[in-house]
């Protein structure tokens, strides 16, 4: 298995992350401004296939017709020149002060409608860039304080808000679905759909369910302490994981935006287990964009961005080559066995098998014998994960 990116392993890179100044709330930039040409280019040449962005990393909120196509034609140019391409989009309602109480929710009426026309404006730009995922992250849909905010109102409207957008990418004949970002806090003190599982209920009340998924975040997750392995099977088990995040966290903190790897490790192995050999032959369960939504920390030179783009790509192969290695090993499969993982999909009734049929089957209640589990009958689980640790440690 080689440790060459290629564009067959569909990375891909937000322009904001490799762009990232090092600007954070205590301090300014501690590098210059990326330009988007040397950004693709690099990419290309590091072995990522796609470039992702909001409407402003591309163009400065409020710039003119003009300045926009410029950069619009810029981008246009580069992706031509070394095929790189735009899987996804996503819309910044979160950084120009009118966002300070949030875009699609914001209690200021005129800030909604303002909010709405920005993304639609935004959705033509990824259908012309043949973008197919739209990103929505409501970063300041939500409050600080709970007076401030009618939580059943801020979701009527952004339910009003997304099954809009869904009727005019169908109107329009757009070839993009929706995926919502969720994330718990930050900037906000609390954030609309903060998890995966607020956002997969959200979607099942909208007027298009269908055109709606998830974009979940590894720190994201994280940072509400929950298992973003487990969200994400979830999210699968669904048809919801229309997009992915891919990025470091050290446990419940401010959102780090680590390469992806540096953060809860073990995870991270089961992670790209999960993506790479969780589907039903054994193969992918997820086939969309590897998409790395980090920060070069801001103690890094140019140089050090480059090496932590290239160090999320690396990583990633890294675990997946570690994850086929575990599946392919036959003690593995032995104590996966032994651990009765496989018996988890037998179903809990035999087929056919009616309650009455079950009521009188004594094996199952009367004649069952709980009391053998004290003391025997264990599973094996921590060897188990000993084995799925050595395999990612290389020793096996
Ligand atoms: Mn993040």
């Amino acid at each position: 298995m080689s440790l060459t990116p290629t564009p067959a392993d569909k990375f891909s890179f937000g322009l904001w992350t490799i762009g990232y100044n090092g600007s954070d709330p205590f301090g300014g930039p501690t590098r210059p401004q990326l330009d988007t040409v040397e950004a693709v280019t690099r990419l290309a040449q590091l072995g990522a296939y796609g470039l992702t962005f909001h409407d402003d990393d591309l163009f400065a909120f409020g710039s003119t017709d003009a300045a926009r196509q410029k950069e619009i034609d810029r981008l246009k140019q580069v992706l031509a020149d070394t095929g790189m391409i735009v899987p996804m989009i996503t819309t910044n309602l979160f950084s120009a002060p009118v966002f300070k109480d949030g875009g699609f929710t914001s209690n200021d009426r005129a800030v909604r409608r303002f909010a709405l026309r920005k993304v639609m404006r935004n959705l033509d730009l990824a259908a012309e860039l043949g973008a197919k995922t739209f990103v929505m992250w409501g970063g300041r849909e939500g409050a600080e304080y709970d007076a401030a905010k009618d939580i059943r109102a801020a979701l009527d409207r952004y339910r009003e808000a997304v099954n809009l957008l869904g009727d005019y990418v169908t109107d329009k004949g757009y070839d993009i679905r929706f995926a919502i970002e969720p994330k718990p806090n930050e900037p906000r003190g609390d954030i609309l759909l903060p998890t995966v599982g607020h956002a997969m209920a959200f979607i099942t009340t909208l007027e298009r369910p269908e055109l709606v998924g998830v974009n979940p975040e590894v720190g994201h997750e994280q940072m509400a302490g929950l298992n973003f392995t487990a969200g994400i099977a979830q999210a699968l088990y669904q048809g919801k994981l229309f997009h992915i995040d891919l990025n470091g966290q050290r446990g419940i903190k401010y959102d780090q935006d680590l390469v992806f790897g540096h953060g809860d490790l073990q995870n991270a192995f089961s992670l790209v287990d999960l993506l790479e050999n969780g589907g039903p032959n054994g193969g992918p369960s997820y086939d969309g964009p590897r998409h790395f939504d980090y920060k070069p920390s801001r103690t890094e030179d140019i140089s050090g961005v480059w090496d932590s783009a290239a160090a999320n790509m690396r990583t990633y192969l890294l675990l997946k080559e570690r994850a086929a290695a575990f599946r392919a090993d036959p003690e593995v499969q032995e104590q996966l066995a032994a651990s009765r993982v496989p018996e988890l999909s037998q179903t809990t009734l035999s087929d056919g098998e009616s309650y009455d049929d079950f009521l009188a089957d004594k094996s199952a209640y009367e004649d069952f014998a709980p009391e053998e589990y004290f003391g025997g009958k264990g599973f094996g689980f921590v060897r188990l994960q000993q084995l799925a640790l050595e395999h990612l440690l290389g020793a096996r």
